[in-house]
């Protein structure tokens, strides 16, 4: 092995099995004769990834084909490693399909950073009671968690400081239709038995959330001890001080995976309506009573959708909220057809300079 111990944790001494491979996995990976391992992303540190293998963990780099291809591996996938015991090597020659991808959409330049983690069964997209407990910020991440293919789930953490917490689920219920939303208090432990149904034993759980809600926190309660940094919000705002800063897979002792997360400074929508249709289903559902199919509901005739915030059926706050996240994902689209547009010039300039280069050497 390159380096043989993991620089983001400690030693795993788990199964394959305890890290969520199933069979189709087993399947997959049959292809790989020769001197192959299986293995799971615990945790990335730019060109260094630690992967959980049968037993163990090993600390390697990728190869460079997959380097050149720009496919970078996530914390949550399961790769396979070309293991060179002799050479003292191990590398990520492959990346096993992916079951979801849970991405934060196109906010930056670097596509591969913009992948939070892989193969997630839920996402605990947490808040806290103060002022981070916000709708339209939960609307947001509910779009992407659903685009994931992921189940959310909403947990709102620190209702020790809620003056009603019982009343706490009731402000996101509005928006949060369907979704559990649970509230509890990392650092009391109240409420936090409530989580037990979403951690069944290999399944794998993202974290996500602003800096400063307590995700850390949780993850130290529900591993039995302190296995994450944490530290306070600044007063003046309740903002965190982004005390996590990389990515990192733990298994609890319960059997389930629990990825911690950095705090999201921003989370775009990226270029996948799925999330947006499912987090405003009423819209929708009232959308195919308008008279044109195409409507924006901004003030065409006939909109049924307008027609519901103005006899106060829907609030005005929920269609502001839809109509903004859906010019973000029109813009995104663009940016994205302009890129593809970029990319393709890119690859005809590469044919042009190629065929040039073959006429040249063939005139010579
Ligand atoms: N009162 C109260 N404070 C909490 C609770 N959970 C976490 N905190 C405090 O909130 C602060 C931030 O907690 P962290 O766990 O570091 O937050 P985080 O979400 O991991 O933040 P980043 O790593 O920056 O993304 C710490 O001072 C915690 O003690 C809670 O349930 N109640
Ligand atoms: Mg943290």
């Amino acid at each position: 092995m390159s380096q043989p111990t993991p620089r983001c944790g400690e030693s795993y001494p788990y199964t394959l099995k305890d890290l969520g491979w199933t069979e189709e996995h087993e399947r997959t990976f049959a292809k790989y004769t020769g001197p192959y391992l299986p293995g799971r992303v615990a945790c990335r540190q730019k060109t260094v990834w630690d992967v959980l293998i049968d037993g163990g963990s090993v600390t390697v780099g990728i190869s460079g084909a997959l380097r050149r291809l720009g496919r970078f591996p996530a914390v949550g996938d399961f790769v396979v490693l070309l293991h060179q015991p002799k050479a003292g090597t191990s590398t990520i020659v492959d990346i096993l399909p992916r079951k979801t991808l849970f991405e934060r959409g196109s906010t930056g330049r670097d596509g591969a950073d913009q992948v939070i983690a892989a193969n997630i069964d839920t996402v605990f997209i947490v808040t806290a009671a103060g002022r981070d407990l916000n709708a339209r910020r939960i609307e947001r991440y509910l779009a992407i968690a659903r685009a994931s293919g992921a189940r959310p789930v909403i947990v709102i953490n620190k209702s020790d400081l809620a003056d009603d917490p019982a009343a706490l689920a009731g402000d996101l219920a509005a928006v949060a239709t369907g979704i559990p939303v649970i509230p509890i208090s990392a650092v009391s432990g109240e409420g936090v038995d409530r989580l037990g149904p979403y951690l069944s034993p290999r399944t794998t759980i993202a974290l996500i959330g602003s800096s400063g809600v307590g995700k850390s926190t949780l993850i130290n309660r529900l591993m039995d001890r302190p296995v994450q940094e944490t530290s306070d919000v600044r007063e003046y705002d309740e903002r965190g001080r982004h005390t996590t800063t990389v990515r990192q897979l733990f298994v609890l002792p319960g059997g389930a995976l629990m990825i911690d997360n950095p705090g999201l400074r921003e989370v775009g929508i990226g270029t996948t309506s799925a999330g947006i249709a499912g987090t405003f289903p009423e819209i929708l559902e009232l959308a195919e009573g308008c008279r044109f199919s195409n409507c924006r509901h901004e003030g065409e005739p006939g909109c049924a959708v307008q027609a519901a915030v103005a006899d106060g059926t829907l609030p005005a706050a929920r269609l502001e909220s839809y109509r903004r996240l859906m010019r973000e994902l029109a813009f995104e689209e663009e940016k994205a057809e302009i890129g593809l547009v970029r990319l393709e010039k890119k690859r005809w300039k590469g044919i042009g300079k190629l065929a040039r280069d073959i006429r040249k050497t063939k005139g010579r």
